[in-house]
């Protein structure tokens, strides 16, 4: 058996990738210094897998910014926009290419940069044609100055790692425009690494991509930073929706004139001395139908042909083969990545279904996707019983996926509590533990007899540890009854009595939650964090920036006021901090996009809520003002999805246990007078399981969860949630029995279709489609924001609608959001005036 990695994280131990982008993008460091970062961050990676004892390491799961667009790019998938003019003839005979305005192109390519390490052979001729560096930035970010928008970006999957969506046009063209794998895979080679490089596979791509469509409007998605206009007339669905016809249909029409492209890479990379190259075709193991189906048995037909002797690994990973199982062992691949932790069930239905002779098995059996160490033995027993069916001359030993979804190295959390650190493994011990098992089914157990004891010992330890649970928090979940998750009325009762008692106005005004985090209030909590300044002079801070929120909010003419959340990093870290049952990193960074990372909490224990966790901020707050003060908390669904969650218990039962931590939260500030609570579920869609038979099941657990939050409150209280990032479609069911008054959602990009799913399920409780753009510094006019009232009060009932951006302030800078919530006020205020029942 081979141990193998199918992909490694990018950004550095360090985040030395994250700071070379950063200071590359404000022109602080050259093209050659990024590159030279890259590289160097690339052979440390290689190293780094073959000390852990890797055979075959991955080359092309590296990226500046995503390897979605990477892909884009290797097909010359470049929007017209970004004024790259790919030449008119095919192939690697093209002149090199104008750069045009947009871009400012005329740097190095990422490719010219590899190959510069790569030493000598390819000349500046093979960069012909390529696509240049800053097109590819452009792409990602946008071009701000010259106000071209960047592509849109999207989850990838069910993770927290977001992707660049390309953008298709019917009757697309490709031609290869970026040979970076091939690069890399020479790179890896002349640094003396046995590599396979690593490709999205051409289905994949095509699904994960939208179809610019000539005609309609509207665009899905969304691209934190930089500017975005109208991305405008795209169709199509992305990661995690099926392959159906009607919506992949037009998309796999692209794949005859795809495949050429993938044939000429896989020629180069033989010729470069590659003998397997990896394909990731997560879509594989989802929901397909007849069409997605046979392109894939059409591409793979067309693949296994283009390299003769070149052999294909198809990855699949995030779910298992399920009914596409036979179609997966059909392909005409040589080996077929399986991932076994999120489906280790199907290990005994490809050994029952039969896999041909010539095919290779990998094996996903450490967990790419979380934190903690690998039951070796557990692991064991499945990879045994497929070398005792197949031989260990036909199995590779892998992670479930790639590693990108998990921190580096554990080795650096020297603050981490030991017992907790005990249980862990980040990527280099995962690799640790995927050698490990390699050795053990070449050499026999007893070759790794310690290593086997010490997982057996730690996983005994986790097991027995007292750390883990509280009697009391499984008691409570025990005696939990169902009338708890539930309001005595439904919202249309309670909407009158609501806004009788917080004096609202028709079309009240309110914002998400977060005001600017303006550079004093971020040194202000570094300051206290690090012990520079004491906790009294840094709650007067916070407390002085409440004051100067509360304010502006009132000579705004804001109806619902907002505390401004000064307090706050992260709001999942913000609340994990003060329950109990999480742990914390100091390194454990994980890619979210391009060069922003997250850091998850670890939920590894039962959850309690020692006491009030925002209370004191939002009773000062309220103290200030006789205009009602929304409570601002994060919902149980985001929490779990944010966070690297205990794999000892079903996510619902946490889930659960989460909600009940808040709901002590909501009671705790509904008894100090808090009259309007907002609960944010960013992530309740995205948690939502990939495949379509597991949804019933998660919606009623996590609309459970959400109503175990503010199922006690009494009637008069408004509860609000907020949802971004978010098509909401197919779940809207799901959203109404949430039984929130208010849900806050964002509309503004998609010029208020968003809405067409609300008013098709006449959804019950009130409204706020965001009336502007907030990942956007423009300041919206105050017609615009009245025309897209309009729009709204065309299909909703007006009495129903509420007035606010799109999503929390955060990132945005005051003189920004000063004029924008002008506007915002200034807009309701007309319309008020001009529907008003004649007198
Ligand atoms: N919190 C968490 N997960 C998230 C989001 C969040 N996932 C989805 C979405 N929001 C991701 N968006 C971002 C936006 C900004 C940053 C990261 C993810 C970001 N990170 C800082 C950076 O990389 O410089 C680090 C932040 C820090 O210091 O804590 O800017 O809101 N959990
Ligand atoms: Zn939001």
């Amino acid at each position: 058996a081979v141990a193998t990695n199918l992909g490694f994280p990018r950004i550095g131990a360090g985040r030395e990738l994250k700071q070379a982008l950063e200071a590359y993008w404000d022109g602080k460091i050259s093209a050659d210094a990024l590159l030279a970062t890259a590289a160097a961050l690339r052979r440390r990676h290689w190293e780094l897998q073959r000390a852990a004892g890797i055979d075959v390491v991955p080359v092309g799961d590296f990226s500046l910014y995503d390897h979605v667009l990477d892909t884009a790019c290797m097909v010359g998938a470049v929007p017209a926009r970004y004024g790259w003019a790919p030449s008119a003839e095919a192939g690697a005979a093209i002149p090199p290419a104008p750069g045009g305005d947009a871009a400012g192109a005329g740097r190095a390519t990422p490719a010219a940069g590899q190959r510069a390490e790569a030493g000598p052979g390819a000349a500046a001729a093979a960069a012909a044609g390529e696509v240049p560096l800053d097109v590819y930035f452009a792409m990602a970010r946008g071009t701000p100055g010259r106000g071209v928008p960047a592509l849109e970006m999207t989850k990838w999957f069910d993770t927290n790692y977001h992707y660049i969506v390309p953008e298709l046009e019917p009757g697309q063209a490709f031609r290869l425009a970026s040979r970076k794998v091939v690069e890399g895979f020479r790179e890896a080679r002349s640094l003396g690494f046995e590599a396979r490089p690593v490709l999205l596979g051409p289905v994949s791509f095509l699904l994960l991509a939208k179809l610019r469509t000539p005609a309609g409007a509207g665009a899905a998605g969304r691209a934190p930073e930089a500017s975005r206009g109208e991305a405008g007339g795209l169709g199509g669905g992305a990661a995690g929706s099926s392959g159906g016809e009607g919506v992949a249909g037009p998309r796999l029409a692209l794949l005859d004139g795809l495949l050429p492209v993938y044939g000429q890479v896989l020629r180069e990379l033989a010729a470069a001395g590659a003998t397997w190259v990896q394909l990731d075709e997560p879509f594989l193991a989802l929901d397909l139908d007849e069409p997605a189906r046979a392109a894939y048995r059409r591409a793979y037909a067309t693949l296994a042909q283009a390299a003769p002797g070149l052999r294909l690994f198809l990855a699949t990973y995030f779910e298992g083969l399920r009914d596409n199982l036979e179609l997966a062992l059909s392909l005409p691949v040589q080996a077929l990545h399986l991932d076994l932790v999120r489906d280790p069930g199907q290990l005994e239905q490809v050994l029952a279904a039969g896999v041909p002779p010539t095919l290779h098995l990998s094996l996903g059996v450490v967990d790419g996707r979380n934190v903690w160490r690998a039951d070796l033995e557990a692991a064991l027993a499945l990879l045994e019983r497929a070398r005792d069916a197949l031989g260990a001359g036909r199995l590779f030993v892998a992670p479930s996926c790639s590693l990108l979804h998990v921190p580096i190295d554990l080795d650096l959390e020297t603050d981490l509590d030991p017992e907790i650190k005990g249980w862990l493994a980040f990527a280099k011990q995962k690799l640790e533990e995927v050698a490990v098992l390699t050795r053990a089914l070449n050499q026999g157990r007893q070759a790794v007899a310690g290593a086997l004891e010490a997982s057996r010992a730690a996983v005994e330890a986790r097991r027995r540890s007292p750390r883990r649970t509280r009697p009391e928090v499984q008691e409570r979940l025990a005696r939990l009854n169902p009338d708890e998750a539930r309001r005595p009325s439904r919202a249309p009762q309670r909407r009158s009595l609501q806004r009788e008692r917080l004096g609202l106005p028709p079309l009240p005004t309110t914002t998400i939650g977060s005001f600017p985090q303006t550079p004093e209030v971020r040194r202000l909590r570094a300051r206290w964090r690090h012990g520079e300044i004491d906790t009294a002079t840094y709650e007067e801070g916070i407390r002085a920036e409440i004051r100067r929120v509360i304010r502006l909010q009132e000579e705004l003419g804001l109806d619902v006021l907002v505390h401004g959340e000064a307090e706050r990093n992260d709001m999942v870290e913000y609340f994990a901090e003060q329950l109990e049952g999480f742990a914390f990193t100091r390194h454990g960074w994980v890619q979210s996009y391009g060069s922003r990372c997250v850091k998850p909490p670890i939920l590894y224990g039962d959850v309690a809520r020692p006491g009030p966790m925002t209370v004191r901020w939002i009773t000062y707050a309220q103290s200030l003002t006789d205009r009602p003060v929304k409570g601002m908390l994060t919902g149980p669904v985001t929490i779990l999805q944010w966070s690297f969650v205990r794999d000892d218990q079903p996510r619902e039962v946490t889930c659960r246990q989460i909600a009940l931590a808040i709901r002590d939260e909501v009671q705790d500030l509904e008894a100090a007078g808090i009259r309007v609570i907002q609960i944010d579920e960013p992530a309740f869609r995205e948690a939502m399981p990939l495949r379509q038979a597991d949804r019933p099941a998660y919606l009623a657990w996590a609309t459970e969860c959400f109503r175990l939050v503010t199922g006690g409150v009494r009637e008069e209280t408004q509860i609000h949630t907020h949802m971004c990032y978010s098509e909401f479609n197919d779940i809207l069911d799901a959203i109404a029995a949430l039984d929130a008054d208010v849900i806050l959602i964002e509309a503004s990009r998609s010029g208020m279709e968003l809405l067409d799913a609300f008013v098709q399920h006449r959804y019950p409780s009130d409204i706020g489609p965001g009336v502007y753009d907030i990942h956007s510094p423009r300041v919206p006019p105050v017609d615009e924001i009245k025309a897209l009232l309009r729009k709204a009060a065309a299909v909703l009932d007006p009495g129903q609608l509420w007035v606010n951006p799109d999503c929390g302030l955060k990132t945005r800078r005051y003189e920004e959001v000063e004029p924008a919530l002008r506007h915002m006020v200034q807009a309701a205020r007309e319309l008020r005036e001009e529907w008003a029942p004649a007198p």
